[in-house]
């Protein structure tokens, strides 16, 4: 993408910024997190942390919005507390955790954690508010590194730093099309043009600290489609109510798998069952570390493994017209440094070793992609690139397809298991 261009899209993100921020004045915030979240709104007034809501307070913020020159253009200048909405909030399944709602002790295990919950909740936000305006803006005809730039310009400018490793883009926007399911984002040059008749996998993350959301939805113009979304975004509120403390990752996979294989969808006068993915799956998350090591199955796999308290997980699930199984193929876009990799692996390419520092300095073990490489002034890096690959230090992740003219689905959300009970830190009314 040429400088122009990116400078174009920068200036559109800030112009549509001022626009949200005009319109949350006149709105008054208060109001506007009630419409973001009618499913548990009531919940958020009963404690009081969120919604404060009186005309006075109003008042007040509007003078204060309409004196405020400097300081933050990011997301927090909507919320001058520093105290983030929370997300949807759901008991852990399972009688012996009942009384984790109630019971004093757990409340006050949850506390010490809340600076990272709070975190969690103002990636949340941003990446509601950003999705928001992607699915207002995407129009078929446009091209896929547009896509791309305007989500991820989108989740910079709210980032309130240009620090890359404090917030911002958690990994790539995955912008994967039709039988491809996931991991394509444009490399530069890329000519792909969004079609009315496609299937858009949009997945993207946003950091703030290394706490990551990762949050996905489909997107599509044609409406023969709404049954496979259907099935996909019912199989993943299955997970999601499914999840919690002690519970068997196999037990999820299995519930997943009995919602999403009940729909089947009518394309062209054809029918087709919806198949799981079988060979992808949810993961919990770590600190800056997308995949912490435990795999959520989106089929019923037999792994007995359980989740814990206080781990984040991304729970997506994966619907095909295909075969559901996808491989790796076609050009790679998606890196990350291999966190297992031996810790003194000889760099014999000069090349290749500063890149690796590069990419320690900009993005630590945050997945990146080549576009992020270009952004920040590196060229010709793709041998360099190859050997970290090769030497193990830098994993690749080609985009994952299913059989050529199938269409595949794909909604996630972000979820913490609180001591107390688990929150959909992403939700939005949105999905
Ligand atoms: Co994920």
């Amino acid at each position: 993408m040429s400088e122009e261009t990116k400078a174009k899209s920068v200036e559109a993100v800030e112009e549509k910024l001022q626009n949200l921020s005009t319109k949350e004045t006149a709105a008054a915030a208060p109001a506007d997190k009630k419409a973001d979240h009618p499913e548990h709104a009531g919940e958020e007034d009963a404690e009081g942390k969120t919604a404060p809501a009186a005309e006075g307070e109003k008042k007040k913020k509007k003078k204060k919005k309409s004196k405020k020159k400097k300081g933050s253009h990011g997301i927090s200048q909507f919320y001058t507390d520093g105290v983030y909405p929370q997300g949807e909030w759901m008991d852990h399944p399972g009688d012996g955790n009942l009384k984790r709602t109630t019971d004093e002790e757990y409340r006050y295990l949850d506390n010490k954690n809340s600076s990272a919950w709070n975190d969690y909740r103002k990636g949340a936000e941003i990446h509601r508010r950003v999705r928001k305006m992607a699915k207002e803006k995407i129009k078929p005809g446009m091209k896929m590194i547009e896509i791309t730039e305007l989500i991820e310009n989108g989740v910079r400018a709210y980032s309130d730093t240009n620090d890359t490793k404090k917030a911002g883009m958690g990994f790539p926007c995955g912008v994967s099309l039709n039988h491809c399911a996931a991991h394509y984002t444009p490399n530069a040059g890329d000519k792909t043009v969004l079609n009315y008749d496609d299937v858009m996998k949009v997945d993207f993350g946003v950091h703030v600290n290394g706490r990551i959301i990762d949050c996905a939805f489909t997107h599509t113009f044609n409406d023969k489609y709404d049954n496979l979304l259907k099935a996909v975004k019912e199989a993943t509120n299955t997970g999601i109510k499914a999840a919690g403390i002690d519970v068997r990752l196999t037990d999820i996979g299995e519930q997943i798998e009995e919602v999403m294989e009940s729909y089947e969808v009518e394309l062209d006068g054809k029918t087709y069952p919806v198949k799981c993915i079988r060979n992808l799956n949810g993961h919990n998350i770590k600190d800056f570390q997308i995949h912490g090591g435990k795999s959520v199955p989106i089929v019923k796999n037999g792994d007995t493994t359980r989740m814990e308290e206080g781990e984040t997980f991304a729970i997506e699930t994966f619907g095909s017209t295909g075969k559901g199984y996808v491989v790796g193929s076609g050009e790679c876009s998606h890196y990350a440094k291999n966190l297992s990799a031996p810790a003194n692996a000889p760099i014999r390419l000069e090349r290749a070793k500063k890149l690796m520092t590069t990419i320690e300095n900009n993005f630590g073990s945050l997945p990146f992609c080549r576009r992020y490489l270009d952004r920040i002034g590196e060229d010709k890096y793709l041998l360099a690139l190859n050997t970290l690959c090769k030497a193990g230090l830098v994993s690749d992740y080609p985009p994952l397809n299913d059989t050529r003219g199938c269409y595949t689905a794909q909604y996630e959300h972000t979820i913490l298991l609180h001591p107390t009970r688990k929150e959909v830190v992403s939700r939005g009314d949105d999905y």
